[in-house]
């Protein structure tokens, strides 16, 4: 089983795009307002490398990957709900 969790911040054109998706969409996604909350800032360069966002983090028992680039995010969203 694969988790996820979005990190963002509301006044990015990019996130919104995907946060819009997201409401099309069934998946569980938990979202980290990095503006909000400089713990998720800082989770988010430790394990992405940089604080660009949109950045989904998926988690599943072996791995953890940080996927970068609204398309590829709003794409590969699209697939875990289809
Ligand atoms: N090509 C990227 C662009 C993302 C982007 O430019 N994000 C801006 C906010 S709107 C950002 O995070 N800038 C700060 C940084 O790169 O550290 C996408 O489509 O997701």
């Amino acid at each position: 089983m694969k988790t996820f969790e979005l990190f963002y911040f509301p006044s990015c054109p990019y996130c919104q795009m995907v946060l819009g998706e997201l409401n099309q969409l069934t998946v569980a996604v938990e979202l980290r307002n990095i503006m909000e909350n400089i713990d998720y800032r800082n989770e988010l360069m430790a394990g992405g490398g940089k604080t660009q966002v949109p950045c989904l983090k998926i988690v599943d028992a072996e791995s953890v990957t940080w996927m970068y680039e609204s398309r590829d995010i709003i794409h590969y969203l699209q697939q875990q709900a289809s």
